[in-house]
């Protein structure tokens, strides 16, 4: 049954909790940018997307999810068991020896949900495209979406990637960048500014949508449906997500510090704190 809105801001607030829990206790990984981007998993697989369960790797007649910007597994881990893909316990195993979860996400573990291996920044785009055509041949009607991050954008395989879907009409794919001006090495701006990314993915042809509450999940689950109604009109859509990254931890805002760094216990603690929940549903 689907979750109420309530629902899922309260489901918020536990992906943010299993992110922090899941990095803090093998004292590795990628919280910033998955905090920022937990609205859009949960607006995604809460309200946006049509998916079956069980999992399969064809996903014929539903919806297909590419995350580009792998780094950020733990979120999409957490998205995944906390929509029954898998036992949340096996967030347990994050980032483990033989685990199906490792830290940037892989296929031959065959864990429910991942369709492809990334980590290497700039390919998950190619590979949605791919995907979306593959639909079109199949008859297929159903969309597919991807998710890249701002610093990603630099590879230049992106930048063929947007030309190639314009050029060849891939009007059943919604992009999202989540741009939150910050990287691994400092901000966006500053490391090879994207410039006006609005004008360029225009100019290379995509129909582009803009939503700067990128952590408010009314505002996300509106622009994505906005962006389903811009679909089947002959262009590629992209959103450009305004998050924060570190979104709901105090200390972990407004700096690129927490890209790729664990909590310790004292800073796990007082993160906790922030995440209040009054039944937490803690693996
Ligand atoms: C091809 C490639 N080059 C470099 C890296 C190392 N790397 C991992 S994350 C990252 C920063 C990416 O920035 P962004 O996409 O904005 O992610 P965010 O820091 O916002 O989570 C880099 C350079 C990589 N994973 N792949
Ligand atoms: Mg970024």
């Amino acid at each position: 049954m689907s979750k109420s809105i309530e629902e899922l801001k309260s489901l918020t607030t536990q992906i943010r909790r299993d992110i922090l829990r899941m990095v803090h206790a093998v004292n590795s990984g990628h919280p910033g940018g998955s905090l920022g981007c937990v609205e859009y998993f949960t607006a995604l697989y809460g309200k946006v997307m049509n998916y079956q369960l069980p999992f399969t790797m064809e996903g014929k007649n539903e919806d297909l999810f590419f995350l580009s910007n792998g780094h950020i597994s733990p979120v999409y881990y957490s998205t995944l068991a906390r929509f029954d893909f898998f036992p949340v316990e096996e967030l347990k195993t994050f980032r483990k020896l033989d685990s199906r979860l490792q830290g940037h996400p892989t296929t031959h573990e065959g864990l429910p949900g991942v369709r492809i291996a990334s980590g290497s920044l700039g390919q998950g785009l190619s590979v949605a495209i791919g995907a979306a055509l593959g639909k079109k041949l199949d008859g297929d009607a159903s969309l597919v979406y991807s998710l890249h991050g701002d610093g990603e954008l630099q590879e230049g395989q992106i930048w063929e990637a947007l030309m190639y879907a314009a050029h060849n009409k891939v009007d059943n794919l919604i992009a999202t960048v989540d741009y939150n001006n910050r990287q691994i090495d400092g901000d966006v701006d500053d490391v090879l500014s994207l410039g006006d990314l609005h004008a360029k993915l225009e100019a290379f042809g995509w129909t582009v949508l803009n939503e700067k509450n990128g952590n408010d999940l009314e505002a996300v689950i509106a622009i994505l449906e906005k962006a389903k109604a811009e679909t089947g009109k002959g262009k590629p859509v992209v959103i450009i997500l305004n998050t924060e990254m570190g979104n709901g931890v105090d200390f972990m805002m407004g700096t690129h510090a927490w890209h790729g760094k664990a909590p310790n216990d004292e800073q796990l603690a007082k993160a906790m704190e922030q995440l209040y929940l009054e039944a937490p549903a803690d693996y």
